[in-house]
């Protein structure tokens, strides 16, 4: 198209223009849940740290999530986008295997 403004002449014979609408198409992440299950094993303070150390929870906010965990047998660390999500419960499990505790921590979609 020469010049580029808009008016092709070989299609539609000089002087025609196709006028090509582009709708602005942003697409919004699916998000995911991390959750962290209970066991009869793991200290409870070392569910308090993982949830300080890899979710930014502070200390009082940490000790409610892992009390209803322990009461419900399952709760919400946070919610991500899929690769945060995924490195988030990476990270827990290794963590948890580190220290030979057998926390669990999975992910869901919302
Ligand atoms: N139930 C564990 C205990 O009594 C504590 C615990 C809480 C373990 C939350 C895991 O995700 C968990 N020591």
């Amino acid at each position: 198209m020469a010049g580029d403004d808009g008016r092709s002449n070989t299609p539609g014979g000089p002087g025609t223009s196709v006028i090509t609408k582009v709708k602005p198409r942003t697409k919004r992440p699916s998000l995911y849940r991390v959750l962290i299950l209970n066991d009869d094993y793991t200290p409870m303070e070392f569910v308090v740290h993982v949830l300080e150390k890899f979710f930014q929870k502070n200390a009082e906010a940490a000790t409610k999530i892992m009390l209803h965990v322990h009461h419900h047998g399952i709760g919400e660390c946070g919610v991500f986008t899929y690769e945060i999500a995924e490195t988030k419960v990476t990270q827990v499990m290794d963590f948890a295997r580190k220290h030979q505790h057998p926390l669990q921590c999975v992910m869901e979609k919302k």
